[in-house]
């Protein structure tokens, strides 16, 4: 699955695709990730990627070119939707994350910064408006690692065998509801110890406790 990132600041994406997992991941060929600097593709003579809204107010917005060359230079190589990370955008969920990995599409995702991009590049170009919660960023680059990461990790051969995803929270077999209480050792820590039953080896007992306790 290929992902082309458009960003104006390229480097906030370094120490994500270091981390092991996707670092695997892109080592293995499973995943592709493309970081794509917008400033290259400006045509200003200063390489300006920002202006002054029509009709006043505060901020700054991205300006159309160097978004729309950027996007059509992508395409070439990318025949996958193209998804900008906006507060307006509908919420990503664990559905959603799933519906992406199992189409398994190559993906195009803008990361505006600013005030947002100029209208005309979402009813030209974007296929989806994709927030991943209510509330606002400095850009949309962190939106697009979150929305990078929940796909990747829901793609086979992703996660090692000790890394499932099957029974994550949200997962189906969670019938979408969280998790219950994890421990690991010590079995007594700061004077809190583990609820007995989880160290009894009886797994009917076990399973009955975690139901229970499911939030
Ligand atoms: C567009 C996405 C983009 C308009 C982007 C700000 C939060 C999200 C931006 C705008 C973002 C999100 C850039 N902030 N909730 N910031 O997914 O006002």
């Amino acid at each position: 699955m290929k992902f082309d990132i458009l960003t104006i600041f390229p480097e906030i994406f370094d120490s994500y695709l270091n981390e092991s997992i996707i670092a695997r991941a892109i080592s293995q060929g499973i995943i592709e990730i493309r970081i794509h600097d917008i400033r290259k593709y400006s045509k200003d003579k200063h390489k300006k990627v920002d202006d002054i809204p029509f009709g006043g107010g505060a901020g700054m917005l991205m300006t159309p070119q160097p978004l729309y060359d950027a996007i059509t230079a992508v395409k070439k190589k990318n025949k996958g939707p193209v998804i900008y990370f906006s507060p307006q955008g509908k919420t990503l969920s664990q559905t959603k994350a799933e519906n992406l990995a199992k189409k398994a599409q190559d993906l195009i995702l803008i990361c505006g910064r600013y005030e947002g991009i100029d209208q005309r590049i979402i009813d030209l170009c974007v296929d989806e408006e994709i927030s991943i919660g209510n509330y606002v960023l400095t850009g949309g680059e962190l939106p697009a690692m979150v929305l990078v990461d929940a796909v990747s990790r829901l793609i086979p051969e992703v996660l090692g065998k000790d890394e499932s995803h099957l029974h994550d929270s949200f997962s189906k077999a969670f019938k979408r509801k969280k998790e219950y209480p994890h421990y690991t050792r010590p079995a007594k820590f700061k004077g809190m110890e583990v609820p007995e039953v989880l160290l009894s080896g009886h797994h009917k007992k076990i399973k009955e406790w975690r139901n229970k306790n499911l939030k």
